[in-house]
C-alpha cells in the first residue's frame, strides 16, 4: 500500500488533498490535530494532519504483442472511418441539389446510410430535372424498396390467425381492433383465442374486447388444447379465428420455442410478428431474428404514433422481405388500424420532403 501524510487547515481540506492526489479509492488510517505558532500560547493554529493510503494496482502485464496487436486495430479503425467520411464528402460533393435534398431528407428519416445512397444513385441514373418526376421516380423505388401490404384476405374460407411478438408490442389490442373490423366492417363470424396464460389480466384484458364486440373468447391452457379447439370444437363454426399469445421476450429462447410447438403449421394458416416502430432498428433485426424460427408469414407494425421517423418502413427491409400486413397508430379499438397500403406508407415516408 503507499501511505502519505497530509496537512490542512481543516478536515474537509486535508481530505480533498488526499482525494486529489491518492483517488477515489484512498482510505484514511489515522487522523490527528496539532497547534503551531503564535506566542506563548496565543494566535497559534489548529492543524490537521490526515494519513492516507491507497492499494497500488499491479499494472497489467502488457507484451509488446498484444500492445502492436491494439495499435494495429486503432489504425485500421481510423483508415477505415477516414476512408469512409471521405467516400461520404465525395459521393454529396457529387450530387446535383436536388438529390441532394433527398438524402437529406432521408437520413433525417432515419434511413439506413447505405439503403439511403443505393436510393440516390438509382434516382441519379434516371437523369430527371424537374421536380415532380424526380418525387414520382423516388416514390416508385420507395414502393419496389417497401413491397405491396398483405391484409388477411379471407377469399371466401374460413382462416386461422396468430399474432407473435415482443411483451407489450400491441398485440392483444391489435387482435381486438381486427375482430371488432372483421365483425363490424365485413360482417365476418370471428372467434378469439388466447395463449397468454400466464398473466390473469391478459386474459381478461381480451375478454373485455371480446364482450363489446360480443364474440365468443377461448383460453387454451395449453398446445394439446390449442390442438383440440382448432382441429375439433371451432373447425368449420367461424370465417376468422384470431390467435393472441403471450409475448415473449426476443431474449427469450425458450418462450418462443414454446410457441413454435404450440402453431402447428396445418393448423394455423398465418402468424403474423408484429413490431413496435418505437423500437431501434437494430433491436428489430435481433427481434426479427429470434422469433424467425416461428416461419412468420407477415409483418405487422405497431405504434406509428410514437414515432416522427419514417425510415424504418425501409430498414427493416434490410432484414427481413416478408410483406407487411396492417399499421396501427393508436390506441383506440377499432379505429386506430389500417391496412399496410402502400401509398399510405409513402405518403408518411415523404410527407415532410421539400426539395
Ligand atoms: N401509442 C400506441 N399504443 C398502442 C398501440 N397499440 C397498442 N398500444 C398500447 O400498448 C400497450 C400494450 O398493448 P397490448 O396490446 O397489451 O400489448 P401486448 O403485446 O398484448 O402485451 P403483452 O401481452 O404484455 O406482451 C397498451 O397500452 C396499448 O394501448 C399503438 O398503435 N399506438
Ligand atoms: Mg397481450
Amino acid at each position: 500500500m503507499k501511505v502519505k501524510k497530509y496537512v490542512a487547515e481543516t478536515m474537509q481540506d486535508a481530505i480533498f488533498k488526499v482525494k486529489a492526489d491518492l483517488g477515489p479509492d484512498a482510505i484514511i488510517l489515522n487522523t490527528s490535530k496539532y497547534k503551531t505558532g503564535g506566542f506563548l500560547g496565543f494566535f497559534s493554529k489548529t492543524m490537521v494532519e490526515v494519513l492516507a493510503g491507497v492499494e497500488e494496482k499491479k499494472a497489467e502485464p502488457v507484451t509488446g504483442n498484444s500492445l502492436a496487436l491494439q495499435e494495429i486495430a486503432d489504425l485500421k479503425n481510423l483508415v477505415y472511418e477516414m476512408h469512409q467520411n471521405w467516400e461520404n464528402d465525395r459521393f454529396l460533393k457529387g450530387l446535383p441539389e436536388e438529390l441532394l435534398g433527398i438524402y437529406k431528407y432521408l437520413n433525417e428519416q432515419g434511413v439506413f446510410d447505405h439503403l439511403n445512397k443505393e436510393i440516390i444513385r438509382l434516382l441519379e441514373k434516371k437523369e430527371l430535372e424537374k421536380r415532380e418526376a424526380l418525387l414520382s421516380q423516388l416514390s416508385l423505388i420507395l414502393k419496389e424498396y417497401i413491397g405491396e401490404g398483405q391484409a388477411i384476405n379471407l377469399n371466401g374460407r374460413d382462416k386461422v390467425v396468430a399474432f407473435v411478438g415482443a411483451t407489450g408490442v400491441g398485440k392483444t389490442t391489435t387482435v381486438a381492433k381486427l375482430a371488432a373490423h372483421f365483425v363490424l366492417d365485413e360482417g365476418k363470424k370471428v372467434c378469439l383465442i388466447t395463449t397468454d396464460t400466464y398473466r390473469i389480466a391478459a386474459v381478461q384484458q381480451l375478454q373485455t374486447y371480446s364482450d363489446i364486440i360480443n364474440i365468443p373468447i377461448h383460453v387454451a391452457y395449453s398446445d394439446i388444447e390449442l390442438e383440440r379447439l382448432l382441429s375439433v370444437d371451432l373447425k368449420g363454426k367461424y370465417d376468422l379465428i384470431l390467435i393472441d399469445t403471450a409475448g415473449s421476450s426476443w431474449n427469450d429462447q425458450f418462450q418462443i420455442g414454446r410457441l413454435k410447438k404450440i402453431f402447428k403449421k396445418e393448423l394455423v394458416d398465418e402468424v403474423h410478428l408484429i413490431l413496435s416502430l418505437n423500437t431501434k432498428s437494430q433491436i428489430q433485426k435481433e427481434i426479427i431474428d429470434k422469433f424467425s424460427i416461428l416461419s412468420p408469414d407477415k409483418l405487422l407494425l405497431t405504434k406509428l404514433d410514437e414515432t416522427s421517423k419514417y425510415g424504418d418502413f425501409l430498414n427493416i427491409r434490410n432484414f427481413c422481405k416478408l410483406p407487411y400486413s396492417y399499421i396501427t397508430m393508436g390506441q383506440n379499438v377499432p379505429d386506430d388500424i389500417r391496412v399496410a397500403d402502400l401509398d399510405l406508407i409513402i405518403d408518411y415516408l415523404l410527407g415532410d420532403l421539400d426539395v
